[in-house]
């Protein structure tokens, strides 16, 4: 991609409106811009990281068995009426009337929906267990819509549902997705810490949020210290269930299990919620199905949840210096960046178009070529957080030379010109 094609609205100075750094960065680097209160329009540079966010959830999720699907973003209001949700949702749910005076809302949650469409077609244990999942816009009219993308009134989410003939199988499918979201999240470079936590609106008697520190997070955390060394070799989910772990309206410190210098306090990101709730929807909304002694009964389901656009502020929260954005190999938007500081000069151009003509076919490359100035270049770069960086200045070209950054260390060293393309492809491709 040449930069001079691309559109990405950098800014030098930290817009007022952003309280925490990953809500400053984003606007700054051109990822995002606010439509209307916690309302986002993805520009080109963010719509990049969310989708590569969303496709390492995505691929977690088929490897743990969940089939992909797509409801709608507008739901009737129908359904909720029969969950008994419609008025216990309050304020949080945007209604809107159709046309015909029908009562419709854009949809905060997807339980009921789920739950009417299983229904529809599923009615013998021989069919079960089923794993459903979307990735789709949500809306919830928050009190205090904050932070950018952390807490938006829409926002994208991961969310599936699981479907067993009894809560022993539940358990099952619930400790199958706790394994998936440790295993998302240290893909994409956190730490989760996985604590018990309340069911809230959704409803249900087991569930667990998943955190990242963080030290702008809305939560506080009190947690076992050795839940920061997850074995990531061996995911064991009923030794990390057994830990304590506890958000802050659950946590009595009278009744606190472990001793005090084994505990830990912190401030965390709630970036995933699990939660068993049993019959709940299943019953009033007739998700029942045949068991192997004939008889009918409603099928114990889960619900999973991961804040998809929430995570790419809580990644930023995570990685970042004074200059902008680290992003991982494997999120950023663009890998590598070519940056021809001289784009006048006849030598500087060819060798800036011969990195990108040999390289672009590989990998996802921005081409700065823009007319601006070599500091806006060198720093746009590192704002928006391109791993690596091929610099090309006349000095350097002359000597055959250009510098290689790694932006994750700032490190810069001058290298032949035939060297850094065997330097990116070792590090790209044997990553
Ligand atoms: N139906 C269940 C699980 S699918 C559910 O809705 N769970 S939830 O309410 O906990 O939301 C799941 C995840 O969505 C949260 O862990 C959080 O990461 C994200 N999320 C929730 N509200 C917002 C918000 N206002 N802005 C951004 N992300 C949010």
């Amino acid at each position: 991609m040449k930069f001079s094609n691309f559109f990405s609205p950098t800014l030098k100075n930290v817009p007022a409106e952003a309280e925490i750094i990953s809500h400053q960065l984003m606007i700054r680097s051109g990822m995002i811009k606010q439509s209307s209160a916690g309302i986002y329009s993805w520009l080109p540079l963010g719509l990049r990281v969310l989708k590569n966010i969303e496709n390492i959830v995505r691929d977690e999720q088929n490897k743990a068995g969940a089939v992909e699907l797509l409801m709608p973003t507008i739901q009737s209001a129908d359904l909720w009426i029969k969950s008994g949700r419609y008025n216990e949702y309050g304020k949080e749910m945007l209604r809107i009337t159709d046309r015909s005076g029908r009562e419709i809302l854009y949809g905060p949650t997807n339980e009921e929906l789920i739950t009417d469409i299983f229904q529809s077609y599923i009615n013998s244990y021989k069919d079960l267990p089923k794993n459903l999942y979307h990735i789709q816009w949500k809306f919830r009219d928050e009190v205090r819509p904050r932070f950018g993308v952390m807490r938006g009134r829409e926002f994208l989410m991961k969310d599936n549902y699981s479907f067993d003939l009894s809560e022993q199988d539940a358990i099952i499918s619930y400790n199958k997705m706790f394994e998936a979201y440790i295993k998302t999240f240290l893909r994409l470079g956190l730490i989760p810490i996985s604590l018990r936590a309340e069911t809230g609106p959704i409803g249900g008697s087991l569930s667990h949020e998943f955190q990242i520190l963080a030290k702008t997070g809305e939560s506080t955390l009190y947690y076992d210290k050795a839940l920061e060394q997850i074995d990531t070799t061996n995911i064991d989910t009923k030794k990390l269930q057994s830990y304590y772990a506890a958000v802050d309206d659950l946590h009595d410190q009278s009744k606190c299990p472990i001793e005090k210098n084994q505990l830990k306090i912190a401030k965390g990101i709630e970036v995933g919620h699990i939660f068993y709730f049993g019959t709940k929807y299943s019953e009033k909304l007739g998700a029942f199905v045949q068991n192997n002694r004939g008889e009918n009964v409603p099928v114990h389901m889960g619900s999973y949840g991961i804040g998809i656009s929430r995570l790419v502020g809580a990644m930023i929260e995570a990685s970042h210096d004074d200059k902008g954005i680290i992003w991982p190999l494997n999120i950023a938007p663009f890998k590598i960046s070519i940056i021809n500081l001289m784009i006048d000069d006849e030598n500087c151009k060819k060798v800036a178009d011969n990195f990108y003509n040999q390289l672009s076919s590989k990998f996802e490359i921005l081409y700065d070529d823009r007319d601006c100035s070599i500091g806006k270049k060198l720093s746009d770069n590192d704002l928006i957080g391109i791993p690596y960086q091929i610099i090309i200045g006349k000095r350097d070209v002359k000597d055959n030379l250009v510098e290689f950054k790694i932006r994750q260390t700032n490190e810069s060293t001058k290298i032949s010109i035939d060297e850094a393309i065997n330097i990116v492809l070792k590090k790209l491709i044997y990553k």
